[in-house]
């Protein structure tokens, strides 16, 4: 009998591999760009282009399928996940990094059925490394199996975690206070990829102990969520609760005990859900 998610995982990583090769080109290449929510919320016509590339495909051989894509919301699309089999996608994962050249991009492509994650899919495009996960069945990189870190003492860890795009004051007060209470625990140090798929496949891959977020989005983790977890790591909520992908919230580390430290440090807040209904027309 085939196994059709299978297909679909082959037809993914194809996919990601052609969307990398555009990114990587498009790097070198003069790119204009636009904001979205705030000045810093940026987005260029490649993060589009690529998220067309990706999804045009996949409806030729999987047309009942749905999806949630980064751009495709920011043009209205909505961002809610059901039972049927959804395709979440972020077409450049650290498009801030990839607007100023700084070589830590990935294309991210998660997949969903029932609301679980059965594959991820990221690929770091300058690095080369095509970073896979089918649930149940381990974690790759470029074909070769990954582990998280052996370490268990959190004062012996690297922890990633990032600034995101809001420039709020409460909201950059919040950052602040919880990056300060972590590096106070103290931890080895702190480390921003500019890229929540690319933090937590260096979770996956032992580089990094623990990464935490508040402000992140479903597509920048739903793939990266079964690659750490395939990898044997953990992931939660940022108050030590089950990781909800819609919540803006995510912990992923290598062990629960130092996750749990963390979540202790994390000045928590709740973002507006990626499933909220849209605002109503004023
Ligand atoms: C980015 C995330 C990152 C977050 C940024 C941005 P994008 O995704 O990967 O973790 O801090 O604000 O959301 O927008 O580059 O796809």
């Amino acid at each position: 009998m085939t196994d059709l998610w299978q297909d679909a995982m082959d037809h993914a990583v194809a996919l990601a591999r052609k969307a990398g090769q555009v990114v990587r080109e498009a790097l070198l290449a003069e790119r204009s760009v636009m904001t979205k929510n705030s000045c810093v919320d940026l987005v260029t016509q490649t993060d589009q282009k690529v998220e067309q590339l990706i999804i045009q495909s996949v409806k030729e051989k999987f047309p009942s399928h749905k999806f949630i894509g980064e751009e495709s919301v920011a043009a209205g699309q909505p961002s809610a996940l059901t039972d049927l089999p959804t395709w979440i996608i972020d077409p450049i994962d650290g498009t801030t990094n990839f607007v100023h050249g700084f070589p830590f991009v990935a294309v991210s492509i998660g997949f969903t059925v029932n609301r679980q994650v059965e594959f991820g899919v990221v690929y770091s495009c300058v690095e080369d490394k095509m970073f896979t996960a089918r649930r149940g069945r381990g974690a790759f990189c470029n074909g070769e199996p990954i582990q998280v870190s052996a370490q268990e003492d959190v004062r012996q860890s690297i922890v990633a975690t990032e600034f995101g795009s809001s420039r709020d004051p409460e909201v950059v007060a919040h950052i602040f206070s919880s990056m300060r209470g972590v590096l106070s625990i103290p931890v080895h140090g702190i480390r921003s990829a500019g890229t929540a798929a690319t933090n937590m496949c260096l979770v996956a891959s032992g580089c990094v102990e623990v990464y935490y977020e508040i402000g992140v989005h479903v597509w920048d983790i739903a793939a990266a969520a079964v690659i750490v977890s395939e990898a044997g790591g953990v992931l939660m909520d940022v108050d030590g609760g089950d990781v909800d992908l819609m919540s803006r919230r995510v912990v992923a580390a290598n062990r629960k005990s130092i996750a749990d430290r963390i979540v202790k440090e994390i000045d928590s807040f709740c973002p507006v859900r990626d499933d909220a209904p849209p605002p109503r027309a004023q």
